[in-house]
C-alpha cells in the first residue's frame, strides 16, 4: 500500500495546484446562472460540485474516470467475466487502470482489515430483526468510528495537507469491514444467525458471497457486477452528496457514511431497487410469466392511474436508458437466458418507455440502474427484497470514500450554501 500513498502523493501535488489556480486565477468565473426554478425543483442541472471520480452525462452515463462500465468491463483485471471490485476501487482512488500485482496488493490489504471489532458484533447482534437492515447497516458503519484514524489524528498535531492519509486508512477500513456488517444483517435478519468469517484468500466479492452463504461462482460474478456499477455515480445524488457534505465538517468517514446511508434508504434513491422487484413480482402474478405487451401495458396504466410511479424507470439527471441496466441486462442474457422474471424485466425495456412518453410527465421514460438489480439477486436465490438497498450500501462504500480521500487531499472547504425566505425570494422575483 506504499505504492499507493506514493502514487496519490503524485497524483494530489498535481491536482491541488489547479484547485489553486480555480480558486485564485478563475476564482470570478461565472460557469452558469441559477433560476429560481432549479432552486424549487430540487438544485437540478446546477453545477456545484467538485469531483475527481466518475461523471455523469445526461446522453452517455456514468464514467469512472472517465471511462465507461464496457471500456472497466474490458480493461480492468478481472476474474471470471468481471472486473475485481479491487480494480475499481484502485482505479477511482488513482485515475490508473491497476495492474494484476496491484489489484492483489488491494485485495490483500483489504482482507487483513476486513474483520469487525467485537461491539460492532455485538451491537448488530442485539439488534432487533424487524428494524430495517438500512437502519442496521448504518449503525453498523457509525459505530466503526470508534477507531477512527481520522479522527485520532486530527486530535493531535497533523497539517491539514495530510488529512487525506487516515481518512484512506478509514477509507478502507470502511470499504473492507462493511461486506461482514452486511453478511451478519442478512444471517441474522432472515437465516440461522450463523456468519462465515471473511476468506482471506478470496477476493472481495467472494468473500462478501461466501459470508452471506453463497457457493456459486456465478453469484460472486453478479457480486462484482453490482458492487462495480453501484460504487460511485457523480457527486449530486443524496448519498454521495451527504457524505461528502457531512465530511466537509471534517466528520470522519464512518460518521460521514452513515448519514449517507440514511439517505441512500429514502424510496426516490436507493430504496428503489427494494421496491421494483415488489412491484416486478406483482406484475408477474398479475399478467403471468409469458404476457403479451398490451397486458405489461395495461398494469403499468394502472399503477400511474393510481398515482404512483414506476419503480425503476426514470432518472433525475439521465436522459438514456441507464447503462447500468444494460450492463445487467446483457449479465442476464448470458448466465440466465431462460429465467423468466429476468426475461420479463427485458420485456418491460421495450413495453414501459413507450407508456411513460405517451403519459408525458417523466422527463426520462427510460430504465434505471434498479430496473434490473433485485430480478438478477432474485433469480440467484437472494430474494429478500429489503435487504437491497443494503447490497447498494456496501457498493456505494467504495466511491463516497474515495471523494472523502480526495475532499481532505484537496483540501475543500466546510460546504455552506445561503439560504433564502419564501418571503425574500417572492420580493427578489417581484423586483426583476
Ligand atoms: N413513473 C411515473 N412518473 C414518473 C416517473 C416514473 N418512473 N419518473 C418521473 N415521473 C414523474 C415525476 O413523478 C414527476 O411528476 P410530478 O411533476 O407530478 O411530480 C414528473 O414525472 C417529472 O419528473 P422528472 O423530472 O422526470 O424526474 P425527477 O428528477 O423529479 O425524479 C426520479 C427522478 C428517479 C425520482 C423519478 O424518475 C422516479 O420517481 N422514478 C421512480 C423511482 C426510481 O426508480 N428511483 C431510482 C433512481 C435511481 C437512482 O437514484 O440512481
Amino acid at each position: 500500500i506504499t505504492e499507493l500513498h506514493s502514487i496519490l502523493e503524485h497524483k494530489i501535488a498535481s491536482r491541488l495546484e489547479q484547485v489553486h489556480r480555480l480558486k485564485y486565477t478563475y476564482g470570478s468565473v461565472k460557469i452558469e446562472d441559477i433560476k429560481i426554478e432549479q432552486i424549487v425543483k430540487g438544485m437540478r442541472g446546477m453545477t456545484t460540485q467538485l469531483t475527481e471520480t466518475s461523471m455523469l452525462d445526461p446522453e452517455y452515463g456514468i464514467r469512472f474516470r472517465g471511462l465507461s462500465i464496457e471500456e472497466c468491463q474490458s480493461k480492468l483485471p478481472k476474474k471470471y467475466t468481471q472486473p475485481y471490485v479491487e480494480a475499481m476501487i484502485w482505479l477511482l482512488l488513482t485515475g490508473e487502470i491497476p495492474s494484476e500485482s496491484q489489484v492483489e496488493t488491494m485485495r490483500k490489504e483489504l482482507a487483513s482489515r476486513s474483520f469487525l471489532p467485537m461491539h460492532t458484533e455485538e451491537m448488530l447482534n442485539s439488534m432487533p430483526t424487524s428494524l430495517h437492515p438500512m437502519s442496521q447497516l448504518s449503525m453498523g458503519v457509525l459505530s466503526l468510528g470508534h477507531r477512527s484514524q481520522f479522527d485520532k489524528l486530527y486530535n493531535s498535531s497533523i497539517k491539514k495537507k495530510a488529512y487525506w492519509k487516515p481518512m484512506l486508512d478509514d477509507g478502507l477500513d470502511l470499504i473492507a469491514k462493511i461486506p461482514k456488517i452486511a453478511a451478519i444483517i442478512y444471517r441474522n435478519t432472515y437465516k440461522d444467525r450463523i456468519v462465515r468469517k471473511p476468506d482471506s484468500s478470496a477476493d472481495l466479492a467472494e468473500s462478501f458471497g461466501r459470508m452471506l452463504g453463497w457457493d456459486d461462482k456465478n453469484f460472486y460474478d453478479l457480486l462484482k457486477l453490482y458492487i462495480n456499477i453501484h460504487c460511485d455515480h457523480e457527486a449530486g445524488n443524496v448519498s454521495a452528496h451527504t457524505t461528502h457534505v457531512v465530511g466537509s465538517a471534517l466528520c470522519d468517514i464512518f460518521k460521514s457514511y452513515s448519514a449517507g446511508l440514511n439517505g441512500l434508504a429514502g424510496p426516490l434513491h436507493g430504496l428503489a431497487n427494494q421496491e421494483c422487484l415488489g412491484w416486478l413480482l406483482n406484475l408477474k402474478e398479475n399478467v403471468g410469466d409469458y404476457p403479451t405487451d398490451q397486458a405489461i401495458a395495461d398494469y403499468v396504466k394502472k399503477t400511474l392511474s393510481s398515482g404512483n410511479v414506476i419503480p425503476g424507470y426514470g432518472h433525475a439527471v439521465l436522459r438514456i436508458p441507464d447503462p447500468r441496466f444494460i450492463a445487467q441486462l446483457k449479465f442476464a442474457g448470458q448466465m440466465l437466458p431462460n429465467n423468466a422474471l429476468c426475461n420479463l424485466v427485458a420485456q418491460c425495456y421495450k413495453v414501459i418507455p413507450q407508456v411513460l412518453k405517451e403519459q408525458g410527465k417523466a422527463k426520462n421514460p427510460f430504465p434505471n440502474v434498479d430496473a434490473h438489480s433485485g430480478a438478477l439477486m432474485y433469480s440467484f436465490g437472494l430474494v429478500e427484497n429489503d435487504f437491497y438497498t443494503v447490497l447498494f450500501g456496501v457498493s456505494r462504500a467504495i466511491g463516497c470514500s474515495v471523494n472523502l480521500v480526495w475532499d481532505r487531499a484537496l483540501m475543500f472547504p466546510l460546504e455552506r450554501p445561503d439560504g433564502l425566505t419564501i418571503t425574500t425570494m417572492s420580493e427578489v422575483c417581484k423586483k426583476k
